[in-house]
């Protein structure tokens, strides 16, 4: 039958309400997703900072495919299907950190994504 879903929500929601409430300057920008462009073989801006719970867009302006990946090494965050040509690719970052991050088709083409609070 039908399940009642409102403790958890609840629980959200009261979480989302002490976050605002400790930390006031926090800034929960609403879809500010930063743009990087894919584009002759390159990433740009190769390095971008963002706050925690940020989103960052990749868009293949390029006419081959490329990919978005957690470097060797990395926690598997990021972790795109071949991109062709104006695909894009999104992830948001919760958790502070540096993720590295390659093609997976040219592994010379690098990026970094700093997730820091400011
Ligand atoms: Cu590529």
């Amino acid at each position: 039958m039908f399940r009642q879903p409102l403790p958890n929500h609840r629980g959200a929601l009261l979480a989302l309400a002490v976050c605002f409430a400790v930390s006031p300057s926090a800034s929960f920008a609403v879809d500010a997703a930063t743009t990087v462009d894919v584009s002759k073989f390159a990433f740009g801006p190769k390095e971008i900072p963002i706050s925690p719970g940020s989103t960052v867009r990749w868009i293949n302006h390029d006419e081959v495919p490329h990919t978005v990946a957690s470097a060797p090494g990395q926690e598997k965050v990021i972790a795109s299907k071949a991109m062709d040509t104006d695909d894009r690719f999104e992830v948001t970052f919760p958790k502070e950190g540096d993720y590295a991050y390659y093609c997976t088709v040219h592994p010379f083409m690098t990026g970094i994504v700093h997730v820091h609070k400011r």
